[in-house]
């Protein structure tokens, strides 16, 4: 038995959580949120037999995205060659990342109870 987390971008949740049911996988969806973008994602947990892991990492593959957004980046920055005397500054612009599809770990599973 195996035990899968995927993180999911939130846009793409409701198409795997459908697709995934529609096939007969359980699944429990958790709100998470990503340590970079700092903005919300989907983490699902499923168990499954050894033998299913690769059906379902194909289903999330086929309904999660891959996307392209903008970031503001933050860099600092400090002079002594200003024409005021110098100083520190700070300055911000965007950068691009690519985010997704998904982002998939498979574990093993010790033991598994429903009581
Ligand atoms: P975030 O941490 O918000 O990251 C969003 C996207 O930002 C990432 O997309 C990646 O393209 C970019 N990124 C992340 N850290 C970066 C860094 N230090 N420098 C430059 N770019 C960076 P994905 O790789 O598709 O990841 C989507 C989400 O999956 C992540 O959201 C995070 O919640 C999770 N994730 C990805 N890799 C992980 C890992 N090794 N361990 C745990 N969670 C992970």
């Amino acid at each position: 038995m195996k035990l899968i987390f995927a993180i999911i971008n939130n846009d793409d949740s409701h198409s795997v959580s459908n697709a995934l049911t529609q096939s007969g996988f359980q699944a429990t969806k958790l709100a998470s949120t990503g340590g970079f973008l700092m903005s919300g994602n989907t983490t699902f947990l499923l168990c499954a037999d050894d033998s299913r892991v690769n059906d379902i990492i194909e289903i999330i593959r086929g309904n999660s995205k891959k996307r392209k957004q903008f970031v503001p980046n933050a860099a600092s920055f400090s002079s002594s060659g200003d024409s005021d005397g110098g100083g520190s500054g700070y300055s911000s612009f965007p950068v691009e990342v690519s985010v997704g599809g998904a982002t998939i770990f498979v574990t093993n599973i010790e033991r598994f109870e429903k009581v």
